[in-house]
């Protein structure tokens, strides 16, 4: 019989579900589920509900549950083998919030097989609407929280991350501020993660270390909800959380539910869910410290994986836990793929292959030219108001600016990722743009490490299948090795590794200072509102 493990991912969009089969290492079935297209009736665009303020992002709980009834019934209906599927874990859209009134552990407990999830969980809201990790409406409760807990550097070294709008914790706070007598009424708060488990096991399911730290309410270091940071959110807030746990812990068989309507084995373990960024990091193999990615996309994310907990004391990169038991870190750059095209737009290049073509003819290292390539606000370092900025790097020098792009967002990674002090084996590109080669040869020459492409298409769902099957065999009373057990499944492509030039790599150990002192200038300029 096949070792056969399912992976959710509930993302922003859509739920995907991975199917391995363990002993062969293949993906023996891959699907996809769209929110807007598959349910319509709950009327979202790209997964979220449309409102007149831009800073609030909301979605509708009871569509995620509707998509799970539904991808069961597509896997039943493909021919799956889910009676066979040993464990099943998954992955949510970090941040986003659910809140319960008294009634959700009865009706969990007693979810009839003859009704839809929808009707089981009819009146269990003591909220509509879930607020998701594109909201940024909580500035203010973000401040008091920071304050309260002493600073942005306090905040972060004791939560993981400086406080953030979309962080579940300023999102609490905002709902306890505006409606106090919804907040009073709220027996149980969950995460997309943790809700979508629980309807999985059945019962209310922890939350776990990967997805606990995207909430500011979590003691980084000791794992345990954080008695300061829960007084600075909203009263009464430690009976209302679930308790915390390892993702990838055994919660109980999965429900009678899914075994009566789709056939899932009555013994399969129903898994602790994670964060969809702690899941990729699975799903790309990075499961030993060192182990670096960078996913270049809209947004430019570097994720690594560190032993020990560091976190970052200007509060620009999160620290989140690892479901292979150490940390990782999530550093996100808003102008990546954005700003690239910008450039190309910019100086009328036609593609990408004739854009590597001005690259590759200039020097690394660009006569000392620098670019600060904002052209949207920035998250990492923080701007605010958008604009480029050129250091001795002439405006009218197309082929100089296209390296200057590159090079400024290789540096900038570089040296907002320091403060993790891991000197990466190899980093892993992955993402729309990781097939640009003058791209990657900066990467490789900047960070001074090998660099190999990697094509993981839902790669939290693929991650989440590992965690069920990592899960699944410790229970067994097994001891699985990570990097045996994701090696199967996260190969790089073949011939693709890209190896640092040394006298390039060694021009760029110095340019780093100079980047830094641009950098430093630029944003003390926008501070001080000096034109410069
Ligand atoms: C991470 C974050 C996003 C969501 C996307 O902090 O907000 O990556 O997890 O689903």
């Amino acid at each position: 019989m096949a070792k056969l493990f399912l992976g959710l991912d509930s993302s922003t969009q859509s739920l995907s579900a991975v199917v391995i089969d363990l002993d062969s290492c293949k993906v023996v079935c891959e699907k996809s589920l769209n929110f807007d297209r598959a349910l319509p009736h709950y009327k979202t665009r790209n997964g979220v509900l449309p409102g007149r303020d831009p800073l609030v992002k909301h979605s509708p709980p009871l569509m995620w549950a509707e998509a799970l009834d539904l991808i069961f019934a597509e896997l039943k209906r493909d021919g799956v083998a889910l009676g066979e599927i040993l464990a099943v874990s998954g992955s949510g859209q970090q941040h986003g919030s659910v809140y319960f009134n008294e009634r959700i552990s009865a009706a969990l407990e007693n979810l009839d097989a003859t009704k839809s999830l929808v009707e089981n969980l009819r009146g269990v809201f003591a909220r509509k609407t879930s607020p998701i990790w594109m909201d940024s409406s909580t500035a203010k409760e973000c401040a008091e929280i920071r304050k309260k807990l002493g600073g942005v550097k306090y905040t972060a070294s004791r939560t993981g991350s400086d406080a953030f709008e979309r962080f579940t914790g300023p999102q609490i706070r905002k709902f306890f501020k505006t409606e106090p007598d919804a907040y009073a009424k709220t027996s149980g708060i969950a995460l997309v993660s943790s809700f979508m488990a629980s309807l999985l096991a059945g019962k209310i399911a922890p939350i776990d270390f990967g997805d606990g730290a995207g909430m500011n309410l979590m003691d980084i270091r000791r794992k345990v909800w954080d008695t300061d940071a829960l007084k600075a959110t909203a009263p009464g807030l430690k009976m209302k959380l679930p308790p915390l746990a390892a993702s990838g812990q055994g919660i109980g068989p999965v429900s009678a539910y899914f075994v009566n309507k789709y056939g899932l084995n009555p013994e399969a373990l129903a898994m602790v869910w994670t964060g969809d960024n702690p899941a990729s990091v699975i799903g790309l193999g990075l499961v030993k410290p060192g182990h670096i990615a960078i996913s270049l996309g809209t947004s430019d994310t570097f994720f690594g994986t560190m032993e020990k907990c560091l976190t970052d004391e200007n509060g620009e990169g999160h620290v989140f836990g690892s479901p292979a038991g150490n940390y990782m870190t999530l550093i996100c750059f808003k102008n990546g793929s954005l700003a690239r095209e910008k450039i190309r737009e910019l100086y009328g290049i036609k593609n990408w292959g004739e854009f590597g073509r001005r690259v590759a003819s200039t020097k690394p290292g660009n006569d000392g030219g620098i670019l600060l390539p904002w052209f949207e606000p920035e998250i990492v370092p923080r701007v605010n108001q958008p604009g480029i900025h050129r250091f001795d790097l002439d405006e009218k020098n197309a082929a100089a600016n296209c390296r200057a792009i590159f090079e400024a967002q290789m540096m900038s990674m570089r040296l907002h990722s320091q403060w993790m002090n891991v000197s990466p084996e190899k980093i892993l590109a992955t993402g729309g743009a990781s097939n640009d080669l003058a791209l990657l040869q900066v990467m490789a020459d900047v960070m001074n490490c090998r660099v190999l492409r990697i094509e993981v298409s839902k790669s939290a769902a693929l991650g989440a299948a590992l965690q069920a099957a990592h899960g699944w065999l410790v229970a067994d009373g097994k001891n699985p090795k990570w990097e045996k057990l994701v090696a199967g499944f996260t190969r790089p492509v073949p011939d693709s590794e890209i190896r640092p030039d040394k006298k390039a790599a060694h021009v760029y150990d110095r340019l780093i200072e100079k980047y830094a002192a641009c950098e430093g200038e630029a944003l003390w300029k926008l501070s001080t509102g000096s034109r410069g």
